[in-house]
């Protein structure tokens, strides 16, 4: 009895053994799984990052130094060693300036997506009062402190300059919804102010006061002469067309600031990113990466 009793005894001890041994192999066994799946995933990773790298360095050659336009980068698809990348490039002298447009190209913006709820005068007064530093609102109902104050606690103009577009939704009155709407337009890295008129889309300037006959006719112009773009004959051509639109754009086309989009696919795996490139003036460095946003691939 007593005997049996012990064995009882060291049969429950044997047990206890075996389950807590058995759970240490599981343990070790699903530490090793996870570190294999973690070093392969790990890799992955640094692929894609390779791969992002490319993109965003063969963009940036093309743009800052080829000068090649960005609506012909756009859409480029680069088949490399370990997978693809697609690049798309926008420059951001073609938009509109949160900090630099002037009044007139603010208003005739909010006209164009035809906002509801805010006159356009008071949509340019209200962007103006945000960035500026002073604390007068303008007129045509410009917002400083006291009218955000009265809109909720927390509510304050910057009284800086715009670091992203997102925050104009900050500005008294306008909602994320019209951010959306308006961003396609607008740029916080063209800071003159001024449009570059062969870098903007038909629609930036078919907005812009005076531009109707710009944006008619700079497409072909633009086509015609796609190779030879420093063409002193294409500049005149432009010149000619500018108009009432004169003091709202440049003929300029020096390469000063691109968005570009990099997505890179290997295997199931995808990643995009916008990076902002500002020209450098720095003698060994073409441009900067100012900005660098994560994005969903896909758009
Ligand atoms: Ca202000």
């Amino acid at each position: 009895m007593r005997r049996g009793g012990r064995d009882g005894f060291i049969l429950v001890s044997v047990l206890v053994s075996l389950i807590v041994l058995g759970g240490l192999a599981a343990a070790v066994a699903y530490l090793t799984r996870t570190a294999v799946v973690g070093a392969a995933s790990a890799r992955e990773a640094l692929v894609i990052d390779a791969l992002m790298q490319s993109g965003l360095e063969l963009a940036g050659y093309e743009l800052f130094s080829l000068r090649r336009p960005a609506e012909l980068v756009n859409g480029q698809r680069i088949r490399l060693n370990d997978g693809v990348v697609t690049l798309f490039a926008a420059s951001e002298a073609g938009k509109i300036d949160l900090n630099g447009a002037p009044p007139e190209l603010l208003a005739a913006l909010w006209t164009a997506i035809g906002a509801p709820g805010m006159r356009p005068e008071t949509f340019a007064a209200r962007v103006i009062d945000y960035r500026d530093l002073d604390d007068e609102p303008s007129d045509n109902g410009g917002a400083e402190i006291p009218q955000y104050s009265a809109a909720g606690p927390n509510r304050l103009p910057a009284n800086a300059p715009f670091e992203r577009i997102d925050e104009l939704q900050n500005v008294l009155d306008v909602t994320p919804a019209q951010v959306r709407q308006l961003r396609p337009y607008l740029t916080v890295h063209n800071p003159d102010g001024k449009i570059a008129v062969l870098e903007a889309s038909v629609a930036t300037l078919r907005l812009i006061p005076g531009g109707a006959r710009l944006a008619d006719q700079i497409p072909a112009l633009k086509a015609a002469a796609q190779t030879e773009r420093q063409n002193e004959g294409q500049s005149d051509a432009v010149e000619r067309l500018l108009g009432d639109a004169a003091k709202f754009v440049t003929v300029e086309s020096e390469p000063k600031a691109f968005t570009v989009r990099v997505e890179a696919e290997r295997g199931g795996s995808r990643r995009a990113v916008d990076f902002v490139l500002t020209a450098s003036r720095a003698p060994d460095a073409l441009y900067f990466v100012t900005d660098r946003i994560e994005r969903r691939p896909g758009r």
